[in-house]
């Protein structure tokens, strides 16, 4: 295969992707250094003082670690300065970042998990950044509001993330397929290692919290018994339980083996049922590269990327995979009356 980068990339697809052309090129860019000097560090991670917590607290009520904050300062500084971009937000930040007095302001939002999975990071598991990019609704000259930032994700210009692992890999969408990049350090560029990832239909695996059965109602406590039953489920096996706890590293796994990866509500207070994963900043750029790659991302029933968001930090239930298992577990959801 010949060596491609993601520009190159987006100028050979241009046609496909309309979005790929100057200020979103610029945008990828920045977006991919910060990537390489993430990565950079994370590799490093047990040589130098960047494991452990910071001492503070996150709006989540997480403590912040080292490598959380290196990677969320980074994107920050980046993005703000890289004169495309009009507002960020970010899942360690409250509130919209908005793009420092002096740099010019473009035309895209930007929405990231900085280090998705980052309790792993002392067990060398892989870890990773989810981004999602929009396109402001408020007009060039005016300032941005909350608006620009809160759209559903059918709405998103662009997804992917970046999983730093045994290699690291971008995993990207512009609205037409999905595609993966592998960080090749001796030339230090991303090059395309997978072009156009297919989610198989059907897969053999399922992947959820088990241990939090006892939080689950009767519809979820079915949906797993459905995995693991060889009769019922239609494969003649039970299905293979892996769960990493990245939601980055169980997705991408997903993403290329098939099955399914679920997070569902905790029904502890059954009046305010609760998922965990945050639409904007997780579940909805995963969603619009599942889809892209022909699988399906739902919340048990709905389409995640059709939900209106009315918060930053808003949290989902997310059930997301090939398929035939997502919608397996929406018939069982239906049936339930969900
Ligand atoms: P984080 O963004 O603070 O790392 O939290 C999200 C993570 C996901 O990566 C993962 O899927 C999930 O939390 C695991 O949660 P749990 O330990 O409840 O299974
Ligand atoms: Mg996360």
């Amino acid at each position: 295969m010949p060596e491609v980068n993601v520009t190159e990339h987006l100028l050979l697809n241009q046609k496909k992707m309309p979005v790929a052309r100057g200020q979103f090129t610029h945008l990828l860019n920045q977006l991919i250094l910060s990537f390489k000097i993430i990565s950079r560090e994370v590799t490093k991670a047990g040589l130098v003082d960047v494991l452990g917590f910071t001492g503070e607290v996150n709006v989540q009520g997480e403590e912040v670690k080292k490598l959380d904050e290196y990677a969320n300062n980074v994107l920050i500084h980046r993005m703000s300065r890289a004169g495309v971009i009009c507002a960020m937000s970010s899942e360690e930040n409250e509130g919209i970042i908005d793009i420092p007095e002096g740099f010019p302001r473009g035309d895209y939002v930007l929405i990231f998990d900085p280090l998705d999975g980052s309790s792993n990071i002392e067990a060398n598991i892989n870890i990773g950044t989810i981004f999602s990019v929009y396109r402001r609704l408020s007009a060039s000259d005016q300032p941005t509001s909350i608006e620009d930032v809160l759209q559903p994700g059918v709405e998103q210009v662009a997804a992917g993330y970046c999983l730093y692992g045994s290699s690291t890999m971008m995993v990207l969408t512009t609205g037409s397929g999905v595609h993966g990049f592998t960080l090749d350090p001796s030339v230090g560029e991303f090059l395309l290692s997978h072009p156009d990832i297919k989610i198989p239909e059907r897969g053999g695996i399922y992947s959820i919290n088990e241990g939090y059965t006892t939080y689950w109602d009767g519809a979820t406590r079915e949906v797993v018994e459905f995995f693991k039953d060889p009769e019922g489920n239609g494969s003649g096996a039970p299905y293979s339980s892996r769960y990493i706890g990245s939601l980055v590293a169980d997705f991408h796994r997903t993403l290329l083996y098939g099955g399914i990866f679920l997070y569902p509500a905790d029904m502890r207070d059954p009046k305010k049922p609760k998922g965990k994963l945050r639409l904007m900043s997780e579940a909805n750029p995963l969603s619009f590269v599942v889809e892209q790659a022909w699988g399906l991302a739902t919340d048990g029933v709905n389409r995640i990327l059709d939900i209106a968001p009315t918060d930053l930090h808003q949290r989902v239930p997310l059930v997301i995979g090939s398929p035939y298992e997502v919608e397996k577990v929406r018939d069982i959801y239906r049936k339930h009356g969900y």
